[in-house]
């Protein structure tokens, strides 16, 4: 018997056939120290080569294969999209306060009680250096509302007003990095108010293994001898989570119609979802894009609708920007990706990934494919040769990918809702210094700053939209972060989750003043604000027995930004302010 057969003997019969087909497979380097080794190292190497074994659908040796075709591709320079001719794909542009935009929120506003809903919170953050999870982390520092908190009142909400007696199911996926947080925040906070069983957990394994060459040679982890270094799978996965935990099935058996899949730290995320629906409705999708106008090669992927020269398939799916350009020049359009001189903007709408699916249509497709995604590779070779990564790869995929998966008739029903950024999106991505040079570019930072911003801005924007006198604040500098702050509105969910919903909370726009230095901050669904001339602070606590109508002129000295640069706190520490609390009307 050879060492290693001999070395193997006293793991489990499993272990020992998963060792061995490692072995000869091309990855005998990961147990060259086994003859010298104690149990206890040779036990940790195989139960985490188990794990990562039957976490991933064929299993380590068929990751290895096919990550061996996908650097072959890569080596080669195949490009992934050839073959496909792009053209601009089907879906609606929107500018809240048109007639257009509030006859499709309508439609979608009757489906508001059917949704189930998806966060993707798996992500380490590593961007935005924040030492917690990001869905603790405030939407903003008027409320103090973190994340999943203001997700859950969002559901909640929903719930109370539109579902006949049904709850709202919320999924969140978690990884490894993430998990014990989420369930520790949802504990320590009784669930922001949901039933526990309302939400289904879902972890991502513990990422792929990391491949250091061409071969899909596993890399070894450089701190633990007798562990293999892996590397997140990417937000992809969530499809094939939600397909294995039955989450869609039981939903469907609920009596859910609609799935949405949202990101970590999005406080803009759901203004814009019955409008979403309203189009999917409309327009029979079974998976709706949420969209921002893109200007040409702008650095985020565009939605575009590709055909197959050869097979006539058709397919409407984010194309990377890098990737957009160049194809549209080799398939006929010489200019490439180039703005629309009517708009101003690219045909090919930025993707955002805020997803909505038609329920019973994506379930199918689970069914057929258990929701796995294709993968992509993307080493960065140390030189022309490619054949010397400059640190380990893996193999990715993402959830925007989902329409490679449709067929047939179904393949056609994708589409997208483009809206303008103010309204749907402004994530907290980015370390403040990041961020500040993304701005010098003319890029969104994508710092907490901002996120707080855009926040105040787009409920400042719903208000004007329907008439309502808010003044516009003066611009900030913090921490070199252009911000205007103020007037700071928060409209809780409670008390409003749409743009089609403003005219029961104000039901006299003209009668509704807000001045540039005011704070604004209105909770509980039963609260009408018939008149109001704010100059100053105003916390509307609305209670669920009691109606509570406001017609009152505000003065008084309010919430002022102070600059604090020096804060030990994280939170104030990354926007480089705080507030100071100095005078509040409770609205009674
Ligand atoms: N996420 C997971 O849950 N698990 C993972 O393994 C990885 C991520 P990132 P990314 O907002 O502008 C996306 O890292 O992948 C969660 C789109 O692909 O914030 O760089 C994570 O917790 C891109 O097209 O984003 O880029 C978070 O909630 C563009 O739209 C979410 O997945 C880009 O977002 C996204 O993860 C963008």
């Amino acid at each position: 018997m050879t060492d290693f057969a001999e070395s193997i003997k006293e793991l489990s019969p499993k272990q020992q056939e998963l060792l061995q087909n490692l072995h000869s497979g091309g990855q005998s380097h990961l147990f060259k120290d086994f003859p010298h080794a104690s149990l206890e190292s040779r036990k940790t190497l195989a139960s985490q080569l188990e794990a990562l074994d039957e976490s991933y659908p064929t299993g380590i040796l068929g990751y290895t294969k096919r990550a061996r075709e996908l650097l072959e591709d890569s080596r080669n320079g195949v490009n992934p999209l050839d073959g496909w001719i792009p053209s601009v794909p089907k879906g609606e542009a929107f500018e809240l306060g048109t007639t257009e935009y509030q006859e499709t929120e309508a439609i979608g506003m009757q489906e508001l009680g059917c949704i189930g809903f998806v966060l993707v919170a798996g992500g380490l953050g590593e961007r935005l250096g924040y030492s917690g999870i990001k869905i603790a982390l405030p939407t903003e520092t008027a409320t103090m509302t973190c994340y999943l908190q203001y997700y859950i009142n969002y559901i909640l909400s929903l719930q109370q007003k539109y579902s006949t007696g049904k709850q709202l199911p919320l999924c969140i996926m978690t990884s490894n990095d993430t998990n014990d947080r989420t369930i520790k925040l949802l504990e320590d906070n009784n669930y922001f108010g949901m039933e526990k069983e309302q939400i289904t957990i879902v972890q991502q394994g513990q990422g792929v293994p990391a491949l250091t060459d061409n071969d899909a040679t596993i890399a070894r982890d450089p701190d633990e001898p007798f562990k293999v270094l892996t590397k997140p799978h990417g937000h992809g996965d969530i499809h094939e989570l939600l397909y294995r935990h039955r989450v869609a099935k039981n939903w469907i058996d609920q009596g859910i119609k609609w799935l949405i899949l949202f990101q970590d730290t999005n406080g803009l995320a759901f203004h814009t979802l019955p409008l979403m629906l309203g189009v999917s409705k409309k327009m029979d999708l079974i998976m709706n894009s949420l969209a921002v106008p893109r200007k040409a090669k702008q650095a985020i992927g565009g939605i575009a609708k590709l055909e197959n020269k050869a097979t006539g398939e058709t397919r409407t799916i984010n194309v990377e920007y890098n990737q957009l350009d160049p194809l549209l020049r080799a398939t006929g359009s010489p200019n490439g990706d180039v703005n629309d001189e009517e708009t101003g903007y690219s045909p090919f709408p930025g993707n955002i990934n805020q997803l909505l699916f038609q329920l019973d249509g994506y379930h199918k497709a689970l069914e057929r494919t258990k929701g796995i995604m294709p993968e992509f590779v993307n080493p960065k070779y140390k030189d022309e040769s490619k054949t010397v990564f400059k640190k380990p790869t893996r193999l990715e995929c993402m959830m925007q990918d989902f329409p490679t998966v449709l067929e047939g008739e179904d393949a056609k029903k994708v589409g997208y809702t483009s809206v303008p950024a103010d309204l749907c999106f402004s994530p907290v991505k980015n370390a403040t210094p990041d961020g500040v040079a993304l701005q010098a570019q003319g890029i969104a930072p994508g710092t907490a700053a901002t996120g707080e911003r855009d926040q105040y801005g787009a409920f400042r924007k719903m208000l004007r939209s329907i008439g309502c006198r808010v003044e516009q604040g003066d611009k900030e500098n913090h921490l070199g972060i252009d911000v205007d702050l103020l007037p700071a509105v928060v409209l809780d969910p409670s008390s409003l989750t749409c743009p089609g919903e403003l005219k029961n909370l104000f039901p006299h726009p003209d009668k509704v003043k807000i001045s540039k230095r005011s704070t604004l901050i209105v909770r509980g669904d039963a609260v009408v604000i018939e008149s109001l001339d704010l100059d100053g602070a105003m916390v509307i606590q609305g209670k669920s027995d009691e109606l509570i109508t406001i017609n009152k002129e505000v003065k008084n000295e309010g919430w002022i930004f102070d600059r604090d640069e020096t804060s030990d706190d994280e939170v104030i520490k990354m926007r480089g302010y705080q507030i100071a609390r100095k005078e509040t009307d409770e609205g009674l």
